[in-house]
């Protein structure tokens, strides 16, 4: 009788154990660096002539920003503006939070790539003070043209289906460009001039990282993230 009894509080100290030890994430971060490798194409210059008051925002000529390369290294040119994400088996994502913002500096979207969590808003900022439109052009989204004229300094688009990387344009402005993504996950991440990207609190797993470029398109790899610590990738992406 002493015995069941000992045993009872035994599970019973098992179970309030269980209801309020939160539960343990195993989980990882995903880094590397993605390079460009190949001949460095000669890139466009932006004639911004249409519209002075945007020429008058640059002290020089302004290049494209379709390829934006960073250092030598790896045996290439790190890359910017390429959009990380892992793909795979994933356990249910941590609700969104949070607001990604583009803004719009000298006639350019900045940054020139974003990745918004299905549930993120995205902010456009007119730092410029001057009249834009920002045009969204998705295929699964609903298709979005919002005026911004000087005085409004920033709207809110929310976005109700994931998709890949679709354009937004100026329709004033025809050399402005931007892409955004819409994810169902956080583990994605963009990368800047000097390439690099950390995906951090990924679920411990195997799954494909994949990275897609305005471009030079998509390169994917196998990547084995652990349960603590981190793991490392280097992604190559050429013409
Ligand atoms: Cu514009």
């Amino acid at each position: 009788m002493q015995s069941l009894t000992i045993r009872s509080q035994g599970i019973l100290l098992a179970l309030v154990l269980c209801l309020t030890t939160p539960t343990l994430v195993l989980a990882g971060t995903l880094e590397g660096t993605v390079v460009y490798r190949g001949a460095v194409p000669k890139l466009p210059t932006v004639d911004m002539n249409a519209d002075p008051q945007c020429a008058a925002r640059h002290d020089g000529t302004v290049t494209s920003s379709v390829l934006v390369l960073g250092s030598e290294a790896n045996g290439g040119r790190t890359l910017g503006n390429v959009l990380v994400q892992i793909t795979g088996r994933l356990p249910a994502s941590p609700p969104a939070s949070g607001t990604v913002v583009i803004d719009q500096v000298g006639c350019l979207y900045e940054p020139r790539l974003v990745g918004v969590q299905l549930g993120q808003s995205l902010e456009v900022r007119n730092s410029d003070g001057l009249m834009h439109n920002v045009h969204f052009l998705p295929k699964q989204n609903e298709e979005k043209n919002l005026a911004m004229p000087p005085f409004l300094k920033q709207v809110k688009v929310d976005f109700a289906k994931p998709e890949p990387a679709f354009p937004v344009k100026c329709d004033l402005h025809p050399w402005m460009k931007a892409w955004v993504a819409v994810l169902e996950h956080p583990y994605f991440a963009t990368t800047g001039p000097d390439g690099v990207f950390r995906i951090e609190g990924v679920p411990a797993g195997t799954y494909t990282a994949a990275a897609w470029h305005e471009k030079l398109g998509r390169v994917e790899s196998e990547v084995t993230v652990p349960a603590d610590g981190s793991t490392t990738v280097n992604l190559v992406m050429s013409r």
